[in-house]
């Protein structure tokens, strides 16, 4: 490590980048939260794996364990001077200077996932004479077979140290090879990669990423009040802000103006009391079985009266209300 300090202070006396710090690195897989991948990925299980600490072929443990990638010498390599690494020695990428394990080098590297993937993300850069570019291609199947989904290159990376970012957003990649090329010797350093995947996490026939509620098996992702939280997932079903457990009616009525029958009564709907709205309440009278219409506004008499008295409508507002019972 001393060795490896001291070539990175080396770089950063050489070559005269700013914010040369030698950093440790963390070591391992991490299962990361995608919102820091991407902004349009909301539920993928995305996975992250920095090559700093491995040496070239060495995957890391829990990688391997869970067969979820598998890293191997890639079949479309171009001739010549072209080399991918999984590591560096070490590398100076802009502002930052990593010190690595050791190097060790393939013609091209290919990934193997054992789930599709929709999202790969790779940061790499390139070490080497003059201009390198560096490609990514994803397949539909193992080992660069099937199509090819898409395809990625940097531009032309002149000089040393020229760091990049790749990444690859669409279904069904499998495999993904990544070869470099150039006229003269290069490396092109893997630092990083990040991947997800898009499940169906609750076997409900929906993947996680279209699903309102990943965890819970929703095959009819009804969503009552159109948060976006189905409604199998949502403590607050109609959003009136007491939770389900504690209201009265979960899904409440919630129009803005109480209507009754197709009868707009121009009063505004209100919550009343442990999450129940007027509407409601209302409703509630409206379903009820009566002998005849006197019987039914008698009901509605009764129930306006006390919100009357509460202080909740006005007298002209139970009028309204009771005109259109006996008009509905
Ligand atoms: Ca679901
Ligand atoms: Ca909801
Ligand atoms: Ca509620
Ligand atoms: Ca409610």
């Amino acid at each position: 490590m001393k060795n490896l300090k001291f070539l990175s202070l080396l770089t950063c006396i050489t070559f005269f980048l700013s914010g040369c710090q030698i950093e440790e690195l963390t070591k391992g897989t991490e299962k990361i939260h995608s919102a820091d991948l991407s902004s349009a990925i909301t539920s993928y299980e995305c996975r992250n794996v920095s090559f700093s600490d491995y040496s070239t072929g060495t995957l890391p443990e829990s990688f391997s364990n869970q067969n979820e990638v598998e890293i191997k010498t890639g079949t479309n390599a171009s001739v010549g001077y072209v080399r991918v690494n999984l590591i560096a020695d070490w590398v100076n990428c802009g502002a930052y200077t990593k010190s690595l394990g050791t190097s060790t080098e393939a013609t091209s590297i290919l990934l193997n996932f054992s789930d599709e993937i929709v999202y790969f993300n790779v940061d790499l850069l390139s070490v080497g004479w003059q201009t390198s570019k560096i490609t990514l291609t994803a397949y539909s199947d193992l080992d660069s077979q099937g199509s090819i989904i898409q395809t990625i290159s940097t531009p032309d990376l002149v000089g040393f140290y020229s760091c990049s970012e790749l990444t690859l957003e669409a279904e069904g990649m499998r495999s993904i090879e990544i070869t470099s090329s150039g006229d003269h010797p290069n490396n092109a350093k893997l630092l990083e990669i990040n991947y997800c995947t898009n499940p169906d996490s609750d076997d409900d026939g929906i993947l996680d990423n279209e699903d309102n509620c990943p965890e819970d098996y929703n095959e009819s992702q009804s969503d009552f009040d159109g948060d976006g939280i189905g409604d199998v997932c949502d403590d607050d079903d109609d959003n009136d802000n007491i939770v389900d457990s504690l209201d009265g009616a979960p899904k409440s009525n919630t129009e803005e103006i109480i209507n009754i029958g197709g009868c707009d009564t121009g009063i505004s709907n209100q919550l009343y009391e442990r999450g129940l709205f007027l509407s409601d309440l209302i409703d509630e009278l409206e379903s009820g079985e009566y002998k005849n219409l006197g019987q039914e506004v008698r009901s509605f008499a009764e129930l306006t009266n006390n919100w009357v008295r509460s202080g909740i409508i006005t007298a002209e507002d139970r009028k309204s209300i009771l005109s259109c019972v006996v008009n509905e």
